[in-house]
């Protein structure tokens, strides 16, 4: 026999037993449930992988306002602020092989992207800029996550109402092409407003989750024992969800 009639032949025989076992109720409905997982799973790894939506130069939004802190208050950022960030770090570590304390210049060096994206508040505004950055999918394999980590933390130099401002995502959106370290706006640095001198985009999701103010990203194996342990901010504080998703 050749090869392909050998494999005929199989599919043909699974086909019958398939249908012979599916004919007697309980393994039947296993079968549709099994079917119907993997296509969950499939519409799902399909919807959080999609891009979002990108603008053009004439569609940026004139003013990009600043919420939440808008000065990170103390002397250490003041002192960065006045240095025009040189001596910045961004630290990746946690759960990496080579943890990494990169500068800004290093970033600015890296492969990088650029995407004009609307950005929207869940207090009910939006607006569309253009960000510019490495993406983290980057940093991640400079790193190199060890098969325990889970989720990615990024730590924040400012702190609100006695708390350090902090977020977390999982690998799927760690990986996203969209989710940048983004150093400029609207082609020009960053504003300390909006973050400076390095800021998340993670465009799947709500403005809460692009940490501003970033120093530092750690790969970590659980959420538990990180702030309140609820992945973020305004996750430990309100009801804010953890997955954003819009
Ligand atoms: N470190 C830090 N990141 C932050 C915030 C903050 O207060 N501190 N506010 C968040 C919220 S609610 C939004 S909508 C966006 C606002 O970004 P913008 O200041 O560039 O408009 O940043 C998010 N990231
Ligand atoms: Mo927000």
């Amino acid at each position: 026999m050749k090869r392909r009639s050998v494999l005929a032949g199989l599919g043909a025989f699974l086909v019958a037993g398939c249908s012979k076992l599916a004919q007697s109720g309980p393994v039947s409905s296993l079968l549709d449930a099994a079917e119907d997982w993997n296509r969950n799973l499939h519409e799902l790894l399909g919807r959080r992988s999609a891009l979002a939506r990108e603008f053009t130069p004439a569609d940026v939004s004139p003013d990009f306002r600043g919420n939440g802190t808008v000065q990170p208050p103390g002397a250490a950022y003041a002192a960065h602020q006045q240095a025009g960030f040189a001596d910045w770090k961004l630290d990746v570590s946690g759960l990496v092989e080579h943890p990494l304390s990169l500068s800004l210049d290093q970033i600015k060096a890296l492969p990088q992207r650029t995407q004009i994206t609307r950005h929207d508040c869940v207090e009910g505004w939006s607006a569309i800029a253009q960000w510019t950055g490495p993406q983290l999918a980057q940093l991640l394999a400079m790193a190199k996550l060890k098969p325990e980590a889970k989720f990615i933390v990024f730590r924040c130099a400012d702190n609100l109402n006695g708390q350090d401002y902090y977020e977390s995502i999982d690998l799927i959106d760690a990986f996203h092409p969209q989710t940048i370290v983004a150093h400029a706006l609207n082609g020009a640095p960053l504003p300390v407003k909006n973050g400076a001198p390095l800021r998340m985009r993670i465009e799947r999701q709500l403005g809460y989750k692009h940490a501003k103010y970033l120093t530092g990203i750690e790969a970590v194996a659980s959420l538990a024992g990180i702030g309140a342990g609820k992945g973020g901010y305004w996750e430990d504080r309100t009801g804010y969800e953890w997955y954003a998703g819009i």
